[in-house]
């Protein structure tokens, strides 16, 4: 058999298309090493061309355009691109505008953006039972973020990794929700997760160029240990597990058994995997707005009303914030939510709502009411995700006074 083809990608120059020879392994540096250095300009793409498809999970060799092709979606089918002798660069760029990468690694093509492998992912997913409100949360975390991109100037630029991913993103999510205060529809089971959202990252902090990449699935699929359906968790680099702050309460007093938070497949998932070294991760109390103003315990009261995400270095009191909604946590019954604390994890706690305010009685007009309504606190556990990774620097987070709480499971 003869070598399959190589073509130069669709942004480069077709003689040297990846700019550098490849070096990397495509995977992201963990928390605690040392950032990468600042040899290689600003902005460079990381090549590399062994890449792990995060849809599929096997190794795919990017620079190899016989296996995994530059496709074009047409309205009979995807089109295979490839270079014409002596094409324009002009010509070729627009040509590939919005093209895609097909890999069929399992038998089933399924489509990557066309720069995924050049550059570095940051895989996160969002873990959390039924309902626990992932997804209003991830919506108004990334709307959050892009609105106050100007926060974190100087650290990160940022501009969408896939063009028609966020249209779709922003059409059928942030708008119907953030802008008209729709309640959003619950995620659908799927065999094959893919990206709910991407964003092409330049880290002044790293260097380089990452794909931050978020998958958001049915939180059926974590409640039932179905680990055919959650192959990125092999991969991740950080996660968001979310617990519903409301499911503290049952009516007007606090539950004496809270709702399983259905982080356990995750962590068994990642604790099969020893090798992989502890991931970073958030646990977000979602829906915390249903515990403001709640009597006899004022913790989520005295945070929720903060406005402490306006800049990075806010992130120094993540550590009082982790204690406080440990201990609270741990007095509501609610210790399951905290198994993600392992020894040694890179783990911060947050208290945040996506819409402020409960959604309108009515459950027929899923809709949220005007008054209350906006996120609070959404973006906190976002940074707090980027600084434990390593897309921005770690800031030195206050020590909370006395001793740690001793370890719940070991
Ligand atoms: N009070 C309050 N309710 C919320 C908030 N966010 C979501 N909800 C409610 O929680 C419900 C579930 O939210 P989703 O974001 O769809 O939950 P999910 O975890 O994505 O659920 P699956 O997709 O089924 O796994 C919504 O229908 C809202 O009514 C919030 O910030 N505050
Ligand atoms: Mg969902
Ligand atoms: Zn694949």
């Amino acid at each position: 058999m003869t070598a399959p083809p190589r073509q130069p990608g669709p942004y480069g120059d077709p003689k040297n298309p990846y700019g550098l020879p490849p070096a990397q392994d495509g995977r992201t540096q963990q928390y605690g090493q040392q950032p990468r250095a600042f040899g290689q300009q600003y902005g460079q793409p990381a090549p590399g061309p062994s890449v792990t498809c995060p849809y599929c999970l096997n190794t795919i060799d990017w620079q190899d355009f016989g296996t995994v092709p530059l496709i074009r979606e047409t309205t009979e089918g995807p089109e295979v691109l490839t270079r014409a002798l002596g094409e324009s660069d002009e010509r070729w760029r627009h040509r590939t505008l919005g093209a895609k990468r097909q890999c069929r690694g399992d038998g089933e093509p399924h489509y990557l953006p066309a720069d995924y492998g050049e550059l570095e992912p940051l895989i996160i997913g969002i873990v959390g039972a039924s309902a626990a409100g992932k997804t209003h949360l991830l919506t108004s975390m990334i709307a959050q973020l892009e609105r106050r991109r100007a926060m974190l100037a100087g650290e990160l630029t940022f501009r969408p990794l896939d063009g028609r991913l966020r249209q779709r993103f922003y059409e059928d999510r942030v708008r119907p929700f953030l802008e008209h205060r729709r309640v959003l529809a619950r995620t659908a089971r799927s065999d094959r997760p893919e990206f709910a959202y991407g964003l092409r990252v330049a880290s002044a902090h790293t260097g380089r160029s990452h794909a931050v990449v978020f998958f958001d699935v049915a939180g059926e699929h974590f409640v039932g240990h179905e680990y055919e359906a959650t192959p990125f968790m092999s991969l991740v680099d950080g996660l968001i597990y979310v617990a519903d702050g409301s499911g503290l309460r049952s009516g007007d007093r606090w539950n004496p058994w809270p709702p399983e938070p259905g982080f356990a497949a995750a962590i068994a998932q990642l604790t099969d995997a020893p090798s992989r070294g502890p991931v970073p991760a958030v646990i977000v109390v979602a829906k915390s707005d249903v515990l403001d103003g709640v009597a006899d315990d004022e913790t989520v009261t005295r945070w929720i009303g903060r406005q402490d995400e306006t800049r990075l270095a806010d992130l120094r009191t993540a550590k009082l914030e982790s204690r406080e909604a440990f201990q609270f946590l741990r007095r509501r019954g609610a210790e399951l939510w905290l198994e993600p604390f392992q020894p040694g994890s890179p783990v911060t706690l947050h208290f945040a709502s996506a819409s402020g305010v409960p959604q309108l009685p009515d459950r027929e007009l899923g809709a949220f009411p005007d008054d209350g309504f906006g996120p609070k606190r959404v973006l906190r556990p976002l940074l707090s995700l980027f600084s434990m990774t390593g897309l921005v620097p770690a800031i030195e987070m206050e020590e909370p006074p006395g001793p740690p709480p001793p370890p719940l499971y070991y």
